[in-house]
């Protein structure tokens, strides 16, 4: 294998399929990253500004050209309105999806939903309670439309505090409010962002910093958590169930579908229909063996954790799928979508299905979903993608033998039944060091650096060092694919830490599910301080983005701090053209709300970094 090839991902598959692209001179994210070098040093710093016309304007970061835009605007100002606007469209993303989810809660409550039913009575009813809302006497119907009503209200409430925020422990909510960050309806928040950030309106960089952390929290304690609530509603809370991921898993001999994206209201119509015997008895028909439905990107880690529905590959792999020469349909609804997908698809026998209004793409065969006529346009999707079996080329077919197992489906609920119905086990293991503390590592791949090199290197040093991974979105899945989601992977971890996990029958790392769900990471940590009568600041906890490249993890990561978690990021964000602001970020922040953020790009030094902070909180805390 060429050292090129290796140098761009870590993983085998993706390194097999990256030497049959340029073999076949297809191009893919990485060739389009390199066409791009230079990249823009002013964009990099986040000292450009395009908010008016009288612009665009940038600052000189060597001090030798202006230092001003033309409305005067300095380098603090263009970073921090920069980096809001990033939380606002990462905020939006999460809270959109959530809004549909509970727009489709409302249409099955009402009889309308095209196939959807409510799989979780119980949570449905802890939330009705929580939304305080009746249930005596109260069919699951009315109920349902309660909670519908209740979630779709929080997006354009004006006043009050968003419902699920009061789970973060009461001194956490009491910093919120005293810093005037205590989020209020969720669209507020983001439009607010984009009033704040229009050209002359707020120029003080730590008042628009302020507020941009109110707006992430409306995302991470509002619309991701409505989202990963509603969703368990209505298509189950995850369980531990096993499957397995990489391209290994399409099968030469069947119709091979990939969902990507990120809203399960299509994916689990599609993996529904896919198993209608009408269109499997076509599937036989036309000369495969089945339907096989696989995932990429965080719709994948729904299905995968409520149907055990392999995964093909992460964010960057999405391209490399369809290099495979075997799929016959690439289903897509919204966010972490190449539009590249289309040109490349063309080149293959593979239809690109966009299904969602909001995301349409030239050259997609657009399919329209609706969540009324949910599973009928499902099965007319599967159906496409059926009668276009027989035109796979076999000779062009590429499916790389690689494949790991995996178990996932840590819900909170699921981390609870493991450990026997009281968080008290965990805390006592943390509390003796078996288990030193807990790291949410999440987020994205970014051809900036080697493909899934940091978020398996910092993964494998965090456990090595006794120290439990959670984890969601595509360093989900790159730990799927490495064999760290299984419960041998406890091998990997220090001895406390496979004591436990072998205890339980668990992987050291825990997969908690889709972005959207580090909402359950949220909430495990607010039960955790609150058990313990501390505030999350308090506790030997951390989060990190070894690869992130998404505005969504711009806002993640804002929020996770402003609930006051230590955060490490492994691709730099376009703030270091304000010494100001970098600071408020890297170091400031930690007075304010408890919490701050490293950028660190080496995974091992920033494992350290993480090994080092909960050294620290358990000294603070006595244990
Ligand atoms: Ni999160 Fe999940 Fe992946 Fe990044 Fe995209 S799929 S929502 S944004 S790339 S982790
Ligand atoms: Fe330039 Fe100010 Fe307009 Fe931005 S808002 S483009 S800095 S004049």
């Amino acid at each position: 294998m060429k050292e090129e090839i290796l140098q761009r991902s870590i993983d085998p598959a993706a390194q097999v399929m990256l030497a049959v692209a340029e073999k076949e001179h297809l191009e893919t994210a990485w060739d389009r990253f390199e066409k791009q070098q230079p990249q823009c040093g002013f964009g990099e710093l986040g000292v450009c500004c395009r908010h008016c016309n009288m612009g665009p304007c940038r600052i000189d970061p060597f001090g030798e050209g202006p230092a001003r835009g033309v409305c005067g605007a300095t380098a603090d100002i263009m970073v921090a309105r920069g980096l809001l606007r990033m939380i606002a469209a990462g905020a939006a993303a999460h809270s959109d999806h959530a809004r549909d989810v509970a727009h489709t809660l409302k249409l099955t409550a009402e009889g309308k939903g095209g196939g959807y039913a409510i799989k979780d009575e119980a949570k449905l009813r802890r939330l009705a309670e929580e939304y305080g809302i009746p249930l005596d006497g109260r069919s699951t119907q009315e109920i349902a439309l309660d909670v519908a009503h209740a979630a779709l209200a929080e997006f354009g409430q004006q006043e009050g505090p968003i419902r699920f925020t009061r789970r973060a422990p009461a001194r956490r909510v009491d910093t919120w409010q005293k810093l005037g960050i205590d989020p209020r309806g969720i669209d507020r928040e983001i439009v607010e962002i984009m009033h704040r950030t229009h050209m002359g309106v707020d120029n003080d960089y730590v008042n628009l910093i302020l507020h941009g952390l109110r707006a992430s929290l409306a995302d991470g304690w509002g619309g991701s958590m409505i989202a990963t609530e509603l969703q368990d509603v209505l298509f189950g809370t995850p369980q531990p169930v096993r499957s397995e991921a990489n391209l290994g898993v399409l099968k030469a001999d069947q119709v091979n579908i990939i969902v990507h994206g990120h809203e399960p209201i299509l994916s689990e119509m599609i993996v529904a229909a896919a198993q209608d015997p009408e269109l499997v008895a076509l599937a036989k028909e036309v000369g495969a063996q089945g339907i096989n439905v696989a995932g990429i990107c965080c719709t994948g880690n729904e299905v995968l954790m409520r149907h055990g529905i392999p995964v093909a590959g992460n964010f960057l792999q999405q391209e490399l799928a369809i290099i495979t020469g075997a799929v016959e349909a690439m289903i897509v609804d919204v966010q972490c979508i190449f539009p590249a997908l289309a040109d490349l698809s063309s080149c293959f026998h593979t239809k690109f299905i966009s299904t969602s209004p909001k995301a349409k793409f030239p050259g997609a065969t657009h399919m329209e979903f609706h969540e009324e006529t949910a599973y009928d346009t499902a099965k007319a999707i599967v159906r496409t993608a059926v009668e276009n079996y027989p035109r796979r080329n076999p000779a062009r077919v590429h499916i790389p033998d690689e494949k790991s197992e995996c178990m996932v489906g840590f819900s909170v609920e699921a981390i609870l039944a493991a450990l026997g119905g009281s968080l008290d086990p965990l805390l006592g293991a943390i509390k003796s060091g078996a288990i030193q503390g807990i790291a949410g590592v999440v987020g994205c791949n970014n051809p900036k650096v080697q493909h899934d090199y940091g978020h398996i290197n910092m993964v494998k040093e965090l456990i090595r060092n006794n120290i439990l991974v959670v984890t969601t979105g595509c360093n989900a899945q790159a730990c799927a694919k490495a064999g760290l989601l299984r419960p041998e992977a406890a091998e990997l971890a220090g001895d406390g830490l496979k004591g436990v996990c072998q205890a339980l029958g668990v992987p050291p790392v825990l997969h908690m599910g889709s972005c959207v769900d580090i909402s359950r990471i949220l909430v495990a940590c607010a039960a955790i301080a609150n058990t313990m009568g501390v505030d999350i600041s308090d506790l030997p906890v951390a989060g990190a983005a070894p690869e992130w490249m998404s505005e969504k993890a711009v806002s993640i990561g804002a929020y996770v701090v402003a609930s006051g978690i230590f955060t490490v990021l492994g691709t730099v964000p376009p703030v270091l053209g304000s010494s100001n602001v970098t600071q408020l970020l890297t170091a400031g922040a930690e007075g304010v709300v408890g919490a701050r953020f490293a950028v660190e790009p080496d995974p091992f030094k920033a494992a350290r970094l993480i090994v080092d902070h909960i050294t620290a909180k358990r000294a603070a805390l006595g244990i």
